[in-house]
């Protein structure tokens, strides 16, 4: 899979990328993730990537030509990709059906907005989907970038050392997960659950079944409602 991150910051996603299941899945060749800065696609002897809003108004918006121009550079280079995605707080909020979704994709284009946004034109004629990763306004799309790169690397083929393990996580299955446990048995006067060292692996998977039901019901029976 081939991602194309498109922003005005990108000191801010390229550390991250570098490591943990992300970075894993880049060296397992299962990802590759390019950053763009916005800025090297400007028109312009100022290099400006934005501009006043027309109508007035706070804050700046992202001028047209250099996103779109980024773009169209990617694409020449790698060809088509499946979906030009925006970040934006008002785009679909991001669940794990759509990141299943996406992580079959081959080349995915993120943009990444900041200040007020970008010119409409853009998100009318270049992007494909618009993604939210949550009812709060951050600063930009930069974290929500990262967000939704570590969500489809860790599905890429071969990316978890537990093959099985992306399948049991919160949600996948529509329930949270159950408590882990590891050494010391005992800490500081709290003892492991004694079925979990029983060693009794049907005792021990009704145990987890249970336990992943009530922490449902008690925290999200929205959930449960689906
Ligand atoms: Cl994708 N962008 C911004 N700026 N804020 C957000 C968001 C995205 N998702 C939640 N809040």
């Amino acid at each position: 899979m081939r991602i194309d991150i498109v922003t005005a910051l990108p000191d801010i996603v390229e550390e991250p990328l570098r490591h943990s299941i992300v970075g894993r899945a880049q060296s397992k060749g299962a990802l590759a993730v390019h950053v763009h800065d916005v800025r090297d696609y400007a028109t312009d002897k100022h290099r400006q990537i934005d501009d006043y809003p027309f109508g007035g108004g706070a804050g700046m918006v992202l001028k047209p030509e250099p996103l779109v121009r980024c773009v169209e550079a990617i694409t020449a280079a790698a060809g088509a990709p499946d979906a030009v995605i925006y970040l934006t707080p008002d785009g679909e909020r991001l669940q794990q059906p759509r990141v299943n979704h996406l992580s079959t994709h081959e080349h995915l284009i993120l943009l990444c907005g900041h200040y007020k946004g970008i010119d409409q034109r853009v998100r009318d004629t270049v992007v494909t989907l618009e993604v939210s990763i949550g009812d709060y306004v951050l600063s930009g799309g930069e974290l929500p970038a990262l967000v939704l790169v570590d969500a489809v690397a860790r599905l890429q083929p071969g990316v978890l050392g537990d093959a099985s393990s992306a399948l049991t996580d919160s949600f996948q299955d529509g329930l949270l997960d159950a408590p882990a446990y590891t050494r010391p048995a005992s800490f500081r006067g709290h003892d492991v659950p004694a079925v979990l060292r029983s060693g009794d692996h049907a005792r021990i998977d009704a145990w987890r079944d249970a336990q992943r039901l009530e922490k449902t019901r008690a925290r999200r029976p929205d959930l449960l409602d689906d």
